[in-house]
């Protein structure tokens, strides 16, 4: 009679580690629902590598912003961003705001004054 009650309780005790294995094994990580967006604004009035330092320093700065490249060769930005967050039209503010034409958004007047001489491309 004893045996069988060790027995029954190595039963339990196995059936309940095999669930905790069961239950541990299958909650992987899922990864975060995608909402990233990449986009290419045109920035045709950079002129040398400051102007790429200047404008990544801006945009990386904007909340949502996962990553930025500007390609100095071909006058244009490409940002890799978070939609629910921004929209290509808050980048084009942000650029604008460096000091910089983005796509059809002018560059702010005040923030091109302040750049460097060297990043003006006297328009
Ligand atoms: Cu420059």
């Amino acid at each position: 009679m004893y045996q069988y009650f060790v027995l029954s309780v190595m039963l339990i005790g196995l059936l309940l580690t095999g669930c905790g294995q069961k239950q541990s094994s299958s909650g992987g990580e899922q990864p975060a629902a995608t909402n990233l967006e990449t986009t290419t604004i045109s920035t045709s009035s950079i002129m040398c590598g400051m102007c790429v330092s200047t404008i990544e320093k801006a945009v990386s700065g904007v909340d949502g912003v996962q990553n930025v490249e500007v390609n100095l060769q071909e006058k244009s930005t490409t940002v890799k961003f978070d939609k629910a967050k921004l929209d290509i039209a808050s980048l084009e503010k942000t650029i604008s705001e460096a000091g910089y034409d983005a796509n059809e958004t002018l560059r702010n007047r005040e923030a091109y004054d302040g750049l460097p001489g060297c990043c003006k491309d006297g328009k």
